[in-house]
């Protein structure tokens, strides 16, 4: 049984303590002078970054669930080896199973002046997957995944960083990075769309698959004062998202008034993005997150 204590008694990293959380849920919790966050084992899932002096940059819902086996609404779901619904079998869980499955903590270790790192792992036939985190001044997060040496056949994969991020207002933000980028437009009926040349503002519900992108995404919130960089490697693929109104009153665990204050940023490989790998053969994506003061 894994318990904070044996987890302490394994792990010994200045600012790392062990915890169990809500549902009693076995988390991780990082608090040092550079940095504080948090992640479940269960999903690996991060629920909680701040740089020093910097409000939440990762946004949670009020209404998540902590239960095993249910995924937590917020931070950033690991989505693998699937993303959205399983494309043959309705009885799967959306998003792959992951994020609703106990990953194992194999390191844990100081980064730089006053950071941690975590690395877990977990097995989803035939894939090994290992998960890494570094909380710090920035946020970097890595996927990496193997496909077994004694699997019969390559096999594909889809995989996505599903970070939510905090935002003032809604209306009020606006993405860049994509104004390039051709997207599916996953609203109603399901649309393959041109690059609009323009940066992301949101006045409905939006939600949208960017295809063959690497770029940096930027949010900027003028009234927060910050804009917050994604920036990745490993990934072709960005998914945005807010469900807007009448979506998050259709989800139990999200607040029917949270939708303004949040939108995901998604650094993932999906659709015609999705990975195939031969056996023996490894991926790695990866995201970084950094957050600057806009200079008014
Ligand atoms: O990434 C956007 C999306 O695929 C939306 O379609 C919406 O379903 C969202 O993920 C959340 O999915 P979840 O299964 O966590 O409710």
């Amino acid at each position: 049984m894994i318990t904070p204590e044996s987890l302490a008694a394994r792990f010994s990293v200045p600012g790392l303590r062990f915890d169990t959380g809500p549902g009693g849920l076995v988390r991780a919790v990082v608090d040092t002078p550079l940095t504080s966050g948090e992640i479940f084992l269960q999903g690996a899932h991060v629920t909680a970054w701040n740089p020093a002096g910097e409000c939440a940059v990762l946004w949670m819902s009020s209404a998540s669930y902590f239960e095993r086996g249910k995924p937590i609404r917020g931070g950033v779901p690991i989505c693998f080896p699937w993303f959205g619904p399983h494309p043959s079998n309705s009885s799967e869980p959306a998003h792959g199973r992951a994020r609703i499955t106990p990953w194992n903590l194999t390191a844990a270790f100081p980064i730089n002046e006053g950071g941690v790192g975590l690395e877990l792992e977990n097995t989803f036939d035939p894939f090994q997957v290992k998960f890494r985190v570094e909380f710090g001044h920035d946020l970097q997060m890595s996927l990496q995944v193997t496909l077994s040496k004694f699997a019969m056949q390559p096999e594909k994969f889809e995989a996505a960083l599903h970070t939510y991020f905090s935002v003032s207002e809604i209306a009020q933000v606006e993405i860049t990075g994509l104004e390039t980028s051709a997207y599916i437009d996953k609203v109603g009926e399901i649309t393959r769309k041109p690059a609009t040349g323009k940066a992301i503002r949101f006045e409905s519900e939006t939600d949208r698959v960017y295809l063959n992108t690497t770029a940096d995404c930027i949010l900027t919130d003028p009234l927060k004062h910050r804009k917050i960089t994604v920036s990745k490697t490993g990934s072709d693929a960005t998914v945005i998202w807010n469900p807007w109104i009448d979506k998050s009153v259709r989800m139990p665990d999200f607040g029917n008034d949270e939708w303004p204050g949040m939108l995901c940023i998604e650094t993932a490989n999906v659709s015609d993005n999705a990975i195939e790998l031969q056996p023996g053969q490894t991926h790695v994506m990866s995201a970084q997150i950094r957050v600057d003061s806009l200079t008014d």
